[in-house]
């Protein structure tokens, strides 16, 4: 027979439910305390100009490849927004570092930036998501993407998988110079998988780009801490400069001193799944 329960252990045994189930509530309150809220999301699923358009001012720039000319060569309603470029330069409208993108704005610190997106990765122009302003000086964060590098060594690397791997620059920038871009952030590197082995993302998939981007309260407006990140694969920390002001969030295309070059013909699209701005901890 189990010896009966005192009176004295019943109050014992209730106030210690009654206390695990505060515990527990507390614990659920205190996870609850932020929650992440997405404060732009755009699927491209409805042909022309994204409907996420309200308050976030979107357009394009195709000085690249002039065919996309309207906003349904841009986003047919698919699901997909495609960059397109060629080769050729001679139909580029712009002659020196010509851009093929889709933007919106403003976003600023205190959010994190998330590009889900394939076909990145090509010979002669950085693929990219990065934010911009420019008054008397520019803010700037990269994620530049592309397969060799001419600015860092080796040279002429393979650049497939599933040997082969794609490089990368992580840039800030913030109140910096418009004639010698300092103050500066500025790292080159290989993008790596989770087992910080070097990975080729001209592999025909889709991989998620992030700018995580915190700004530190009281500092000099260039304090504060970006985290990059691919597959959700931490590839660099930038702690200064930090910029503190809303910009433009860019996508697409830019042929550029360091990109290499245009060795293929035809054209070549990346394709944006989606791309989405939420908000993050302080
Ligand atoms: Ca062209
Ligand atoms: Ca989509
Ligand atoms: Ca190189």
């Amino acid at each position: 027979m189990y010896p009966k329960l005192k009176t004295c252990d019943c109050l014992l045994f209730s106030l210690t439910a009654i206390l695990c189930l505060l515990l527990f509530i507390s614990c659920k309150a205190k996870e609850k305390k932020f929650e992440s809220q997405i404060i732009m999301f755009e699927d491209f699923d409805k042909p022309g100009k994204p409907l996420s358009d309200v308050g976030f001012e979107w357009s394009f720039v195709n000085d690249m490849y002039p065919n996309q000319q309207k906003w349904e060569d841009f986003v047919p309603g698919d699901g997909y927004a495609y960059i397109t470029i060629d080769a050729e330069t001679d139909n580029d409208t712009d002659e020196t570092f010509p851009f093929q993108t889709i933007s919106f704005k403003n976003i600023g610190p205190g959010h994190r930036l998330v590009m889900f997106a394939k076909g990145i990765a090509v010979s002669g122009v950085g693929g990219f998501i990065f934010t911009y302003n420019e008054d008397t000086t520019f803010d700037e964060i990269d994620i530049e993407i592309v397969p060799d590098d001419a600015g860092t060594l080796p040279e002429g690397h393979q650049t497939n998988p599933p040997n082969g791997w794609t490089d990368a620059r992580f840039n800030s920038w913030s109140n910096s110079s418009l004639s010698d871009y300092k103050p500066e952030g500025s790292f080159k590197k290989p993008v790596i998988n989770s087992k910080g082995r070097k990975i080729s993302l001209n592999d025909d998939m889709f991989h998620t780009y992030t700018i995580e981007w915190n700004h530190f309260q009281g500092g000099d407006g260039r304090n504060g801490k970006i985290d990059f990140y691919i597959d959700n694969v931490l590839q660099q920390t930038i702690t200064t400069p930090v910029p503190n002001g809303p910009s433009d969030v860019i996508m697409g295309f830019r042929q550029m001193s360091w990109t290499g070059l245009l060795n293929w013909s035809g054209t070549h699209t990346m394709l944006i799944d989606w791309v989405k701005a939420e908000t993050i901890e302080p």
